[in-house]
């Protein structure tokens, strides 16, 4: 084996870190995915030659651009805006926007670089992306939101398409969002294309995508509990989050005859021991969709419950825990109070929520960890139905949806189990397996296509 340009993990990664400078969200998930994929490659020489990692760890571009917008009091604000534009070996682009004021480079770099191997898991012919703003929506009024949106897409428009690179919602951008980008997109090129998805249902959205992610990832925690004869019905959950990932994983738990114990927002969590129901998860997506209010109203709706302001959920007991709320909620503390309380499955509805500790944490305890990049797989899967939909110029029916995604949640599972397997372990390691099971199909890619 020719070794002379190999590296060892640790000079890699400090290599990611020196390339990419203030950008610790971005090192972190390529050190989470090269802890695996070094050990993968070690006796595949063809990954080495061609540079396969370093690769997928540098973007094909970064595109960064001001937006300005005015204000309903005629101030004029300035923005920044990007679309990181990971790998598109096996599909276009593809992955969602962000609009929070959180929102850095390292974010989006992160984002798209997980979106890489999670679309590749899902089966469907997607590479990854990620853009965004640092705008906060939060107390802005429609129309504020609108000319935001506008003025957006009148700098991405020139970087997207329907065959190029298809945006999506993510924090901070729903159907509302989506709705004002896709008319100011239309408006500019004067084509009607599948070029963002989680569309409205009028103008070519699909049926499920709302639900898809939640959805999907109480589906893969279903499918974990599986290997073990076990299920939902009868289990304690706690979530973090009360967004569109949130309150869908409550309502599919609910469904699924499980307790959902907490949401929670950035302003603390809340916690009902009588258990949050279908009909308290309807008020509160009522509160974050329509009112746009605050989780910590939920108390004076439902008495009984307790709100814990500037906390996050992990302190409370349950078997089952779903993080969907957004990166490196979960620490490694919290993760050992999780396992010292009985915790046997974590599913991640939101992209990256445990930090690296966190996740040796879980992996070390030999419980059911699935990461978001293959358990909130089922929402970009939808978006990939979403766009066969379009291209086809038809809308299939809820059935065939909700069959095909639970095939699809259920093919990522099965694809983890089979590069997952760790001797000694009596649970697969789904960290492992759905990094090694993305990276080979987008690396097999890379690697027909020579050095470009
Ligand atoms: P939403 O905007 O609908 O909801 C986000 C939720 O997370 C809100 O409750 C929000 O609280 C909370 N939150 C956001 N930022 C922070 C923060 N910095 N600290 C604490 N809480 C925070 O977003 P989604 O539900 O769509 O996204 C949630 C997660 O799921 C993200 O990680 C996203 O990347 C991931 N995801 C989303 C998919 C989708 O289809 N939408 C698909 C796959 C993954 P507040 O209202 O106070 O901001
Ligand atoms: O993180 C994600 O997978 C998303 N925000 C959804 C991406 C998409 O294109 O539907």
């Amino acid at each position: 084996m020719a070794v002379s340009d190999h590296v060892d993990l640790a000079t890699f990664i400090e290599g990611v870190r020196r390339r990419n400078p203030g950008q610790p969200e971005f090192a972190q998930a390529v050190q989470e995915v090269a802890e695996d994929i070094f050990d993968f490659i070690q006796d595949k020489e063809q990954y080495h030659k061609y540079q396969i990692l370093r690769r997928i760890a540098e973007p094909d571009r970064v595109i960064s651009f001001r937006v300005c917008w005015e204000d309903d009091k005629g101030n004029v604000r300035v923005q920044r805006g990007w679309r990181v534009q990971n790998n598109n070996a096996i599909g276009p682009y593809k992955g969602g926007i962000r609009f929070h004021p959180s929102v850095t480079e390292s974010v989006l770099k992160f984002l798209a670089f997980e979106q890489t191997f999670k679309n590749a898991l899902t089966g469907l012919p997607m590479g990854g992306g990620k853009g965004g703003a640092n705008f906060n929506p939060k107390g802005k009024s429609d129309n504020e939101v609108m000319r935001f949106c506008q003025s957006f897409m009148n700098e991405l428009y020139r970087h997207i398409g329907a065959d190029v690179d298809v945006p999506a919602g993510d924090i901070g951008v729903g159907g509302r969002e989506i709705g004002y980008m896709f008319g100011q997109y239309k408006r500019l090129t004067n084509e009607w294309t599948g070029v963002l998805t989680g569309k409205g249902l009028e103008y070519g959205g699909s049926l499920i995508r709302t639900e898809a992610t939640g959805y999907g990832a109480v589906y893969f925690l279903r499918n974990m509990l599986a290997t073990q004869k076990d299920g939902i019905d009868g289990k304690t959950v706690v979530i973090s989050g009360s967004g569109n990932v949130a309150t869908h994983a409550a309502e599919k738990i609910n469904q699924l005859g499980g307790k959902v114990l907490t949401l929670s927002d950035s302003e603390g969590f809340i916690y009902d021991p009588a258990g949050i129901s279908e009909e308290k998860v309807n008020w509160v997506k009522d509160l974050k969709n329509k009112r746009r209010g605050r989780i910590s109203e939920y108390t004076k709706e439902f008495p009984g419950s307790e709100f814990h302001s500037g906390k996050t959920p992990w302190g409370v007991p349950a078997q089952l825990a779903l993080p969907s709320a957004t990166q490196n909620e979960l620490t490694g503390d919290d993760a050992r109070t999780m396992v010292a309380n009985g915790c046997i499955g974590v599913s991640e509805g939101a992209n990256m929520p445990t930090t690296l500790e966190g996740v040796h944490v879980f992996k070390d305890a030999q419980i059911l960890f699935a990461p978001g990049k293959a358990a909130n797989a089922g929402g970009v899967s939808v978006s990939g139905l979403e766009m066969s939909q379009n291209s086809a110029r038809i809308s299939w029916k809820e059935a065939e949806l909700q069959r095909l995604l639970e095939d699809i949640m259920a093919g990522i599972h099965a694809s983890c189990v089979e590069y997952g397997g760790r001797p000694g372990s009596k649970v697969t390691d789904y960290v492992r397996g759905a990094n090694i099971a993305g990276f080979k199909k987008v690396a097999d890619a890379m690697l027909a296509f020579g050095v470009v």
